[in-house]
């Protein structure tokens, strides 16, 4: 006898990847813990016909012969299963897609990180062109749309897009899917953020207001990142932390957000094993105490001034320039050269302007060319010192419609900070 499982308190991610194995292994009993959702457990109210299943007690444990495991890769994970886990002899399979190493001894798994487990299982389906009926379409994509925040959350890969796109043509309905799946704000959201404001403590930190909240939660909770983002701003800080506590397991997500540019979230939670971008991010963290983790992240906040990303950090280096007297079609050849759109005028070390591909427009006649780049170019000089931040630099080059800027310290230009430096501080790019 083959049976199917999945982890306690079954989300629809787990539910449906236990009803899509019933697909891949047709011999299979479908088995739900006793502990589910409330949205899953109405679900099955109206669908229980279409998705029959059983629980652990109405099986003879003595006749299973495989356990096929999803979206989950432990054991502690599932309902207890008696002589079970002793059984030597027991196949499992598992697939999942969490992170965390499998603590099962499978003899077959899918283990791979996708922002839903039932995107591994459209996978297999799609391989052996199994039809797939309307309702079945529906309740795999609720799974995989509760999991991955509608396909917002950064954990969610290009995988989990084409498989919701599958489900679509399998004609999954999106009207019963927006009935079941819980807003992204929920009871169990709220809680949270009520429980924080409770205590609400602020301290101050270079300057800058910053609240760091530790709340134990129960059960997986989606979009915690929303409740700290609502948090700071009930709150009005510069950055707010929250340190959530699972109550079964010892897990703690550290959850950051920021508002000042001089506050670096993405920094400070790389130096905690996690990553982000600098104004928001988060960390998982293992067997640590809160308090522990608050110190560290006082720390962390403390030093983080000084190693904030500055200008000097991204700008390119050294600078191609022209002299004011350069002749017009010399400028053409260098800027064609270099690929770039523009370069400065530099006299003496002193930046006296800046010629771009959009002041050739003034050129009438050819004769021009033969003119110095002084005649064409723009004196209107708008620059940035090294030690400012490249939410400033992004700021002068919004406000200017400028895409580089000149960086001058004490009256020299010591490099040019352009719009793609600032993307690859945005977007994380830039190596530790
Ligand atoms: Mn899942």
């Amino acid at each position: 006898m083959q049976i199917i499982t999945t982890h306690r308190s079954a989300d629809f991610d787990g539910f449906a990847s236990v009803i899509a194995s019933t697909v891949l292994y047709p011999d299979a009993v479908p088995i739900l813990p006793k502990a589910i959702n409330p949205n899953v457990k109405a679900f099955l109210s109206i669908h229980k016909d279409l998705f029959e299943t059983q629980t652990i007690s109405d099986i003879d444990l003595e006749k299973v012969t495989r356990l096929i495991v999803v979206d989950t890769s432990k054991w502690s994970r599932l309902e207890p299963m008696g002589s079970l886990k002793k059984n030597e002899n027991l196949d499992i399979h598992v697939w999942d897609h969490h992170q965390n190493p499998c603590d099962f001894n499978a003899s077959w798994k899918c283990h791979e990180k996708k922002g839903a487990n039932i995107t591994l299982m459209i996978r297999e389906i799609k391989k052996r062109d199994i039809l797939l009926t309307p309702m079945q379409a529906t309740l795999f994509l609720t799974g995989l749309y509760e999991d991955t925040g509608s396909l917002t959350f950064s954990s969610t890969t290009a995988e989990d897009a084409y498989a919701a796109g599958y489900l679509l043509e399998n004609k999954a309905d999106l009207n019963i899917l927006s009935t079941f799946l819980q807003p992204a704000y929920g009871e169990k959201q709220r809680n949270i953020l009520f429980e924080m404001i409770k205590t609400a403590p602020r301290i101050k930190i270079n300057h800058f207001s910053v609240s760091i909240n530790s709340v134990v939660i129960e059960g997986h909770v989606n979009n915690l990142s929303l409740v700290i983002n609502m948090y700071r701003d009930i709150l009005n800080v510069d950055a707010a932390f929250g340190i959530f506590v699972h109550k079964d397991n010892d897990r703690c997500i550290v959850i950051g957000r920021s508002n000042v540019d001089d506050i670096n979230v993405g920094s400070i939670m790389r130096s905690m094993g996690g990553g982000g971008h600098p104004g928001a991010g988060s960390a998982m963290i293992k067997s640590a105490s809160p308090d522990a983790l608050k110190d560290w992240l006082l720390e962390l906040l403390k030093g983080n001034q000084q190693s904030s990303v500055m200008i000097s950090d991204l700008m390119s280096y050294p600078v191609f320039s022209v002299t004011s007297d350069t002749p017009m079609n010399d400028v053409a050849n260098l800027l064609k050269e270099k690929g770039c759109t523009g370069l400065p005028v530099v006299d003496d070390e002193q930046l006296v302007g800046v010629i771009s591909r959009r002041d050739f427009q003034k050129i009438k006649k050819s004769s021009q060319l033969k003119s110095p780049v002084k005649a064409f170019m723009s004196t209107r000089n708008i620059t940035i010192g090294p030690d400012k931040s490249p939410m400033e630099a992004a700021r002068i080059m919004v406000k200017h419609d400028i895409g580089r800027l000149p960086v001058v310290k004490d009256g020299k230009i010591i490099g040019i900070m352009s719009r793609s430096d600032a993307m690859l501080y945005f977007y994380d790019l830039l190596p530790d």
